[in-house]
């Protein structure tokens, strides 16, 4: 992998592990002691100009990274994009972005003190994309927020960080089934997202994907500590077109369930 690239995604590891620890039990279980490709890695944000999908975007542009997909979440008041590198070992890159506009004026208003708490250039430097929650956000907005949107919450609480890698099945070693993935993750105490069952998708959209319901770690609110549900690791198996090539996309039916791998247990 290209060097610049390698360094980025060290960075986003070293802060994605601080507050969840369980991705290197993840590596040891499944990895046998050889290293893990990642399929992808996954943003979020909020859709103000300030902060927006392209903010983020920017950054694996200069990479050489190229916009492939785009999707639609309505429910939830997301649009998010997908980014691939012509390297087959840089992770893709989904990014996601919530429709602020969307949500009710008090959800608004609270989004926006935190946005404005941001200074311009924040966004400028590749470490922008591990800097955390660059702005300081009480318990009671977090629960308000809550009440509405979790992604919305989880964003004012975690900020910018990737919110999970994702194990590349195909790559593995020792597994070749996304159900003997599962089996091997539960049998380690991991619990796994059931929302619209363990696996989403199937050969036919020719993506299989499951991930674990995130750990749990502190936040320091503004007015005091407390653990809330962090980061995940999700796992993709990938299946071929007909021209034979691996499909490179991601499904919207599916990734609208991943989505939920932050919800509270
Ligand atoms: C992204 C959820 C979608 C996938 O692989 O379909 C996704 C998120 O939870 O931020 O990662
Ligand atoms: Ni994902």
């Amino acid at each position: 992998m290209q060097k610049d690239i390698e360094t980025l995604f060290g960075h986003l590891w070293d802060n994605y592990i601080q507050v969840t620890p369980s991705a290197h039990k993840v590596h040891q279980l499944l990895g046998g002691g050889a290293p893990i490709i990642n399929d992808h890695v996954a943003f979020r944000t909020y859709n103000l100009p300030k902060l927006g999908l392209e903010k983020l975007a920017a950054h694996f542009r200069a990479l050489g990274y190229e916009e492939k997909g785009e999707y639609v979440f309505k429910a939830k008041k997301l649009y998010a994009k997908h980014f691939e590198h012509s390297d087959p070992d840089a992770p893709k890159v989904f990014i996601s972005e919530l429709k602020v506009e969307e949500l009710s004026e008090g959800a608004q208003a609270i989004i926006h003190k935190l946005v404005d708490q941001v200074p311009d250039h924040l966004t400028d430097t590749p470490a922008f994309l591990y800097t955390g929650a660059p702005w300081q956000v009480s318990w009671s907005d977090y629960q308000t927020l809550l009440a509405e949107s979790e992604y919305a919450a989880w964003m004012a609480a975690w900020g910018y960080r990737a919110n999970h890698f994702t194990v590349n099945i195909n790559r593995l070693r020792d597994f070749e089934t996304i159900e003997e993935v599962n089996s091997a993750l539960k049998a380690a105490g991991f619990v796994l997202n059931t929302v619209g069952g363990e696996v989403k998708g199937d050969p036919q959209v020719m993506l299989e994907q499951s991930s674990t319901m995130a750990d749990k770690a502190e936040v320091a609110f503004s007015d005091g500590v407390r653990a809330i549900p962090s980061c995940f690791y999700e796992f993709a198996r990938r299946y071929p077109q007909p021209d034979g090539v691996l499909y490179p996309g991601f499904v919207e039916a599916s990734a609208d369930k991943i989505f939920e791998s932050t919800n509270a247990m």
